[in-house]
């Protein structure tokens, strides 16, 4: 039993981020063992799964997709203990109420979780006014204290829980657990290339959501990767994607997201004719026939590429597991 303890705790030392702890440590470890999601939720043992409170309002739509790009969904308290989790996540916050997953968008006062559940047999109650007469307000906020009332889904802004069921994922060598993530092992960075159609901001937030930013093109051997990376994909996405460089201040300096002049990023190569500033309304870049950059319509629905390093959603080193808490022991003392 002890011999076959401690290849289990040789291995696990080994495998946690690939990164050995010390001694004396390996047990502190195990008592706090947390599965891994990502460094910015945390884990609550009584839900099975994870919690991230947006403080950032947003409305309704766009809280679910953030959820979403996060790799989780919004929060809707189902049950009782997913209705206490989220009571705990929003102790000692200031504002009011949040969003949960709950809406009468499809018809007025049929409310139902965003995967069906009515109403009804979820553990909620409207506020003592009852919910409010107005047809236009169909989605649901939460109260801390438990009770519910409707607002408006597009107008209104409140802050959101986002919430991941742990199931059997694993992180991949990319550091998630999205498996559209590819790992070049030249450049060890991980890329993901995106064909569903949308606008530069959005593909900037769902990269920034995927704990990635919008591709940054730092040499000529990472924009052969891309390119490569991309040939399985249609046609309009492979030759033409959003990247992540702008013209911030509309006045024809280029700047890459992370404010670094376009020449000095490693890789500055435009395409016959661009920029062009084509109708006066191009201040976004992409990455045109697989050759070089283009500027632009930053409202154009197009194709983009998400650049992530392996660590971006891992825990900053030397900081303790994110929950501290004996509740969950995966190995007993033989
Ligand atoms: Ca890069
Ligand atoms: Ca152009």
């Amino acid at each position: 039993m002890r011999i076959l303890l401690c290849s289990v705790l040789i291995l696990f030392r080994f495998t946690v981020r690939g990164t050995a702890l010390p001694e004396d440590s390996l047990e502190e470890k195990f008592h706090t063992w947390t599965p891994e999601f990502r460094y910015d939720y945390t884990y609550h043992h009584g839900i099975r799964g994870w919690l991230k409170l947006h403080h950032v309002p947003a409305n309704f739509a766009e809280a679910g997709n953030r959820c979403k790009y996060e790799g989780g969904e919004l929060a809707t308290p189902l049950d009782l203990e997913m209705l206490e989790a989220m009571k705990d996540t929003l102790i000692g916050e200031t504002y009011q109420s949040v969003f949960i997953g709950v809406h009468s968008i499809f018809s007025y006062g049929d409310y139902y979780s965003i995967k069906g559940v009515p109403l009804g047999r979820m553990p909620l109650s409207w506020t003592k006014w009852g919910p409010s007469f107005d047809i236009d307000k169909r989605c649901v906020v939460f109260f801390q204290n438990g009770t519910i009332t409707n607002d408006y889904c597009n107008k209104a802004g409140h802050p959101y829980i986002c919430y991941k069921r742990h199931e059997n994922e694993t992180l991949s060598i990319c550091g998630t657990i999205d498996k559209d993530y590819m790992y070049v092992p030249d450049l060890d960075t991980c890329y993901k290339i995106h064909a569903r159609r949308t606008t530069w901001r959005d593909a900037f937030m769902t990269c920034s959501a995927e704990g990635a930013h919008l591709l940054v093109i730092n040499s000529e051997k990472e924009m052969k990767s891309v390119v490569n990376l991309a040939k399985p994909f249609p046609r309009d996405i492979q030759i033409d994607l959003f990247a992540g460089f702008v013209d911030l201040n509309k006045a024809g300096q280029w700047t890459t997201i992370h404010g670094v002049p376009l020449e000095e990023s490693g890789f500055a190569i435009w395409n016959t004719g661009e920029p062009n500033n084509s109708g006066k309304t191009e201040y976004c870049g992409s990455f045109q026939y697989s050759t070089g950059y283009n500027d632009e319509l930053c409202d154009k629905k197009m194709g983009f590429v998400c650049e992530k390093k392996k660590d971006s959603l891992l825990p900053a080193t030397g900081k303790p597991s994110r929950i501290l808490t004996d509740q969950f022991i995966i190995f007993k003392k033989g």
